[in-house]
């Protein structure tokens, strides 16, 4: 991993990863994670495990970081890049939910001092709950249009998944910079922001990865899906799933190349990918495929999760570089 952001999994007593000086944020796992910590680097997000115990997710910076809280938003900051994260009951409607959400962050946004989101994960329960444009990844999406407003410069990479812990909660937390990254498409996959109206109302408001443009950050990978144009393949297949979207990972991956030709030319000990499963019975097939792809060691995280199609059984997303 690069030397301005250090992403990685590792199993540490909290106390102790949070007492370094250089650490940006901590993220746990499952139930077995701490649910929350006074300390504002410090988020749970209760997607289970697959396999066994999760390790912490750890983001460290360039210096010392410093934290607090703004509003509704916890936050740390190293002097070139911010953690921030908000988490928001829903109150009977997650469309007005995630507006107020994201119209809070373009407000925290204007003042932060780190006004370029280059990544962000959103997580809450079932996402594809309801029908039709009642589903509620779809009033997720008009949410989220509409509190963005104007307030992006241009979409970040984005993560949408969907718990099953039934807490009405939407959790967002996101890496911002000083300077501007560059959003990247996918030359496989129509742009989510181009989707069209038969996957809802309001097209989902995200890049397929950043590049960033503070020098020595790895590359933000969206979560990634056997998507290829605007259509899901292969439904209810996972090995085919799989196949897919490591496809889409390495068409992302070659096109991030010819832009910053200095990133490494394929996944390996230098990405991290989480995987989000929607069937604990599909694990030994990922175990397979990440085993055929990457390297011993490369890190991965396996979870318990939501798909925001229905019949999409798995997702990836990551860090690369
Ligand atoms: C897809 O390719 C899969 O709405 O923020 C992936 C990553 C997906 C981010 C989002 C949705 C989002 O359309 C779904």
């Amino acid at each position: 991993m690069s030397a301005a952001l250090r992403v990685a999994y590792e199993r540490a007593p909290l106390a102790d990863l949070l007492a370094q000086p250089d650490m940006l944020a901590v993220i746990g796992f499952g139930a077995a994670a701490p649910a929350s910590h006074g300390d504002p680097r410090y988020l749970r997000v209760d997607l289970e495990p697959l396999d066994g115990d999760a390790p912490f997710e750890t983001w460290r910076g360039a210096g010392d970081v410093a934290a607090g809280r703004t509003g509704a938003f916890a936050h740390a900051e190293d002097g070139r890049l911010q953690f921030a994260a908000v988490e928001v009951e829903e109150g009977g409607d997650v469309a007005a939910a995630t507006e107020a959400a994201y119209a809070a962050l373009v407000d925290f946004l204007a003042v932060s001092g780190y006004p370029h989101v280059l990544r962000i994960w959103n997580y809450f329960d079932a996402i594809t709950e309801g029908e039709d444009d009642g589903e509620r990844y779809r009033r997720f999406c008009v949410g989220r249009a509409r509190g963005m407003g104007e307030g992006f410069a241009s979409f970040p990479a984005a993560t949408a998944i969907g718990r099953r812990d039934g807490r009405r909660v939407l959790q967002i937390y996101l890496l911002a910079a000083r300077e501007p990254g560059t959003p990247l498409e996918n030359p496989r996959q129509v742009a989510a922001w181009r989707y069209p109206r038969q996957y809802g109302p309001q097209s989902p408001s995200f890049a397929r990865a950043t590049l960033a443009g503070t020098p020595g950050l790895p590359l933000m990978i969206s979560g990634t899906a056997s998507v290829v144009g605007h259509e899901t393949l292969h439904a209810e297949r996972i090995e085919a799933q799989l196949a897919e979207t490591f496809a889409n990972l390495d068409a992302l991956v070659a096109h991030a190349r010819e832009v910053s030709p200095r990133l490494p030319s394929a996944l390996g000990a230098d990405s991290l990918l989480k995987v989000y499963l929607r069937h604990r019975a599909h694990l030994p097939q990922v175990r397979a495929a990440l085993a055929a792809r990457l390297p011993a060691g490369a890190p991965s995280l396996v979870l318990h999760a939501e798909v925001c199609r229905r019949d999409l059984l798995v997702e990836i997303d990551g860090f690369h570089g």
